[in-house]
C-alpha cells in the first residue's frame, strides 16, 4: 500500500499552499517565463546576425511589437501569481560568465569532434583533406580560446587595467593604450592578444644576472655580501647544488618548485636542506627551481641575481644544472678565484657564454688575498690570457666579499654592473618598442582597409587570397597538433624505462670493449642514464622546434605577400622552449664489475648489464620517469598553449585582413570615428614613442 501523503498544511495561514505546492507553482512560472524567452528569440530571428537562420520570418515588425506586449502582460501576471502566495522570483545565482564559459566548453568539444580521427567514424577521410581539416579545427578553436580568455577577463577590461598599472609604475604605454582603445572601439579583436602579450613583456621586467665560476670560487659569498644577507649557504667543499634566484621582495622568504610540478613556500632556514650538496646531494630531492625574495634595495630595479652550482673538474651533478641554466640568463658574471690558478676551465666557461651570445663580465674574486702589486699582476695576466685564448679584450674587476674590502664590491656594483644592466634592459625594451611600432602599422593597415571598403566596396584582393588562407590554415593545424605529438612522446618516454636501460647497456658495452675495462662505475652509469633520457627528449623537442620554425616561416612569407610588417620572430620560440623541466635520478646505480664477462659474446654481456641495472635502479627509474613524464606534460600544456597563442595571434590578424579586403567581413563601420582613429594613430609622433619604455 502506498504511504499516505503527509499533511503539510497543519501550520499554514489561511489560503496558503504547502511547501511542495509552492515550489511547484514557482517552478512552473519559471518554466513559462523560459518558454516566453524562446518566443522572443523567434521574434528577433529577422534581426539576428546568425548565418544559420532557423525560422522563415512571416511576422511583421508591427506584429512583433504586439506579441511583445502580450508577453509583457503574461509576465506581469506570473509575478502576481507568485505574489498571491507571498513569493517573489528567486534572485539569480549563476554568473553570466560561467554560463558563457560552459557553452564555450561545449562549443570546444563540438569543434574537437570535427578532427579527422572522429570524422573517420563516417568513412575514410581523404589523405589530401586531413591537414586542412586539422587546420579548420584549430582555426575555430583558437577563436573559441580567444573568446574564453576575454570572458575570463585576462583580456577585456583587465587589459585596460593592466596598461593603466604599467603607466603608474612609470612605463610610458600611451601608444599601446591608444591602440587598445581603438581596437576595442573598432572591433578589431584580432589585435587584442598581441597587445596583451606586449603588455606581458613589459610587466615581466626582470633581467637575470647570473654568477658562474668553479667550485668554491666565492659565488654564494659574493651574493650574500652584495645583498647584505647570509641566506646563501657557503663553505669550502662544493656547496651550491641547485641554481638559486634572488629577487626583490618586502620580506625574506623562499619558493621552491619540484620536478613533479609541486610548489612550496619555505622559510630561509630550510634553504640549506634544498640547495646544498651536503643536505641535498646530487639534488636527490629533485628541486628544479628556487627563488628567494630578499628586501635589498639593490634588487629594486628588477635585477634578479642567480647563484649557480660550481663548474669544473671538482663539480658534482650541480654543474650540469648550471650548464643547463646558462643559456637562459641575460647577463653573466664569471668569477675567477684569486686564491687559485687561472685555468682552462675558466676559459671554457667564458667560451660557452660567448657562444650562447650572453654578455659577460669577468671578476677576480677573493681579491683580499693579494697585495696591491700582486693584484695588478694577476689582473694583467688574466687579461692577456683572455686575449690570447679567446681574442677578447676584457676588463677584469677585482672584488671581495670581506666587509673590510666592501669598497671594491660597491664600486663594481654601481659603476660596472648597474650600467651594463641598464644597457641590457634598453636592448630588450628596444625590441618591445619595435614590436609596438609594427603593431601600430598593422592596426593602421586594418583601419585603412575598413575605410576603403566603406568608400568603395571590396577590392585590392591579393592575387591568391584563397591560397594564402589555405597556408594559414595549414600552419594553424600543424601547431595545434603539436600538443598531442609531444604528449605522446613524453608518455612514451615516461613509460619505457626498459628502452633507457637498453640504451645504457649498449653504451656501457661499447665503452668496455673500446677501453678494455672490467668495471663500469656508478657515476658513469648515472651519466649515461641521464644522457639517454636527454637524447630521447631532444628528438621530440627537435621535431617540435622544426615544425614551429616552419610555421613561423610560413607566417613570414604570407605576411610578405600581404605587405605586412607585423611578423613573429624566431626568438619568440626560443624563449618558449626555456624552462623545460630537467630529469634527475635520485640515486646512483651500483658499479658493475664485468671482469668475469670479458670473454662472453656481446649480446650476453649486454643482457647481463641490463639485468644488473634493472636490479639496482630499475624500480626507481620507473618511478622517476613516471614523475618526470608528468612534469613534462604539465610543461607541455603551457608550452603548447603559448605556441598556439603566438602563431594564432598573427594568423588571425592576417586572416581577418584577407576577409576584410575581400569585403566578406560583416563589421559595422562608423566612418567619421574611423577616420579620426586612423588620423590619431598616423599622427602619433615617433618622438612620443621612442622613450616608450624608459622605466628608470
Ligand atoms: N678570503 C676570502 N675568502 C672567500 C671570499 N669569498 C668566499 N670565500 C671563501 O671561499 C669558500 C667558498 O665560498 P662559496 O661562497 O661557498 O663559494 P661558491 O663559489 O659559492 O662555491 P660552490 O657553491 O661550491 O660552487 C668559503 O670558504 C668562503 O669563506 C673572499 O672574498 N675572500
Ligand atoms: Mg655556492
Amino acid at each position: 500500500m502506498p504511504e499516505p501523503i503527509p499533511d503539510l498544511t497543519m501550520n499554514r495561514h489561511p489560503g496558503e499552499l504547502n511547501d511542495p505546492q509552492q515550489r511547484h507553482l514557482r517552478v512552473t512560472c519559471q518554466y513559462i517565463d523560459k518558454l516566453l524567452s524562446d518566443v522572443e528569440h523567434v521574434l528577433h530571428a529577422a534581426t539576428s546576425p546568425s548565418p544559420f537562420p532557423r525560422y522563415v520570418v512571416d511576422i511583421t515588425p508591427a506584429q512583433t511589437r504586439a506579441i511583445e506586449d502580450h508577453i509583457r502582460r503574461l509576465r506581469s501576471q506570473l509575478l502576481r501569481t507568485l505574489a498571491w502566495q507571498h513569493m517573489r522570483p528567486n534572485s539569480p545565482e549563476i554568473p553570466a560568465t560561467r554560463a558563457v564559459m560552459t557553452d564555450l566548453a561545449f562549443v570546444d568539444i563540438a569543434v574537437e569532434e570535427l578532427k579527422p580521427g572522429y570524422m573517420r567514424g563516417y568513412g575514410a577521410v581523404p589523405e589530401d583533406a586531413v591537414s586542412e581539416l586539422n587546420g579548420v579545427v584549430y582555426e575555430l578553436r583558437s577563436l573559441v580560446a580567444g573568446m574564453e580568455r576575454y570572458v575570463r577577463q585576462e583580456l577585456g577590461t583587465n587589459l585596460e587595467a593592466r596598461l593603466r598599472k604599467l603607466e603608474e609604475t612609470g612605463c610610458d604605454v600611451d601608444l599601446l593604450r591608444l591602440m587598445e582603445q581603438i581596437v576595442t572601439r573598432q572591433g578589431l579583436v584580432e589585435f587584442r592578444s598581441r597587445i596583451d602579450s606586449l603588455a606581458s613583456r613589459l610587466e615581466d621586467n626582470d633581467l637575470e644576472v647570473a654568477l658562474f665560476g668553479r667550485v668554491s670560487s666565492g659565488k654564494s659569498s659574493l651574493l650574500n655580501a652584495l645583498l647584505g644577507t647570509d641566506v646563501l649557504p657557503v663553505g669550502i667543499n662544493p656547496i651550491t647544488a641547485v641554481p638559486t634566484k634572488l629577487r626583490y621582495g618586502t620580506s625574506l622568504r623562499g619558493a621552491v618548485t619540484y620536478g613533479d610540478g609541486r610548489n612550496e613556500i619555505v622559510k630561509v632556514e630550510d634553504l640549506p636542506g634544498l640547495v646544498t650538496e651536503q643536505e641535498n646531494p646530487g639534488n636527490l630531492r629533485n628541486v628544479v627551481r628556487v627563488v628567494v625574495e630578499v628586501p635589498s634595495p639593490r634588487l629594486r630595479h628588477g635585477i634578479v641575481l642567480v647563484d649557480t652550482p660550481g663548474l669544473g673538474s671538482l663539480a658534482r651533478r650541480g654543474g650540469a644544472e648550471t650548464l643547463a641554466y646558462l643559456p637562459t640568463c641575460d647577463l653573466a658574471l664569471l668569477l675567477i678565484d684569486a686564491g687559485a690558478t687561472f685555468n682552462d676551465e675558466d676559459i671554457g666557461t667564458l667560451r660557452l657564454l660567448y657562444e650562447a651570445g650572453i654578455p659577460a663580465i669577468v671578476l677576480l674574486s677573493k681579491a683580499d688575498l693579494l697585495g696591491e702589486g700582486d693584484l695588478h699582476q694577476v689582473v694583467g695576466y688574466i687579461q692577456k690570457q683572455l686575449q690570447h685564448e679567446l681574442g677578447l679584450e676584457m676588463n677584469v674587476h677585482p672584488v671581495s666579499s670581506l666587509s673590510s674590502h666592501s669598497i671594491l664590491l660597491d664600486y663594481f656594483f654601481e659603476r660596472e654592473l648597474l650600467p651594463r644592466f641598464d644597457q641590457a634592459r634598453s636592448l630588450r625594451n628596444g625590441s618591445v618598442a619595435r614590436k609596438i611600432g609594427t603593431l601600430r602599422d598593422s592596426v593602421i593597415a586594418a583601419l585603412e582597409t575598413n575605410l576603403d571598403r566603406k568608400k568603395r566596396g571590396g577590392h585590392n584582393l591579393p592575387t591568391d587570397a584563397q591560397g594564402l588562407e589555405e597556408r594559414l590554415r595549414h600552419v594553424t593545424g600543424m601547431i595545434g597538433e603539436q600538443r598531442t605529438t609531444l604528449n605522446y612522446a613524453f608518455l612514451k618516454l615516461a613509460e619505457s624505462p626498459e628502452a633507457v636501460l637498453s640504451q645504457v647497456a649498449d653504451t656501457a658495452l661499447r665503452w668496455m670493449r673500446t677501453h678494455s675495462k672490467a668495471r663500469v662505475t656508478s657515476f658513469q652509469l648515472s651519466e649515461w642514464i641521464h644522457d639517454a633520457v636527454r637524447q630521447d627528449l631532444e628528438r621530440s623537442i627537435g621535431s617540435v622546434g622544426w615544425v614551429s620554425r616552419r610555421a613561423i616561416d610560413t607566417l613570414l612569407s604570407v605576411a610578405q605577400e600581404m605587405g605586412r610588417t607585423d611578423v613573429p620572430a624566431q626568438d619568440d620560440l626560443e624563449i618558449l622552449l626555456r624552462d623545460m623541466p630537467r630529469f634527475e635520478l635520485a640515486a646512483l646505480p651500483k658499479d658493475i664489475d664485468t671482469s668475469h664477462w670479458m670473454f662472453l659474446g656481446d649480446s650476453l654481456v649486454r643482457a647481463k648489464i641490463r639485468n644488473s641495472l634493472r636490479q639496482s635502479i630499475g624500480e626507481l627509474l620507473q618511478q622517476e620517469l613516471h614523475l618526470y613524464g608528468r612534469a613534462l606534460s604539465q610543461w607541455n600544456q603551457q608550452f603548447a598553449s603559448k605556441m598556439e597563442f603566438l602563431v594564432n595571434s598573427y594568423a588571425d590578424a592576417y586572416r581577418v585582413q584577407l576577409h576584410r579586403i575581400a569585403g566578406t567581413s560583416k563589421d559595422a563601420i562608423d566612418a567619421p570615428q574611423l577616420e579620426d582613429d586612423l588620423a590619431r594613430l598616423k599622427n602619433w609622433e615617433a618622438g612620443e614613442s621612442s622613450e616608450v619604455m624608459q622605466k628608470l
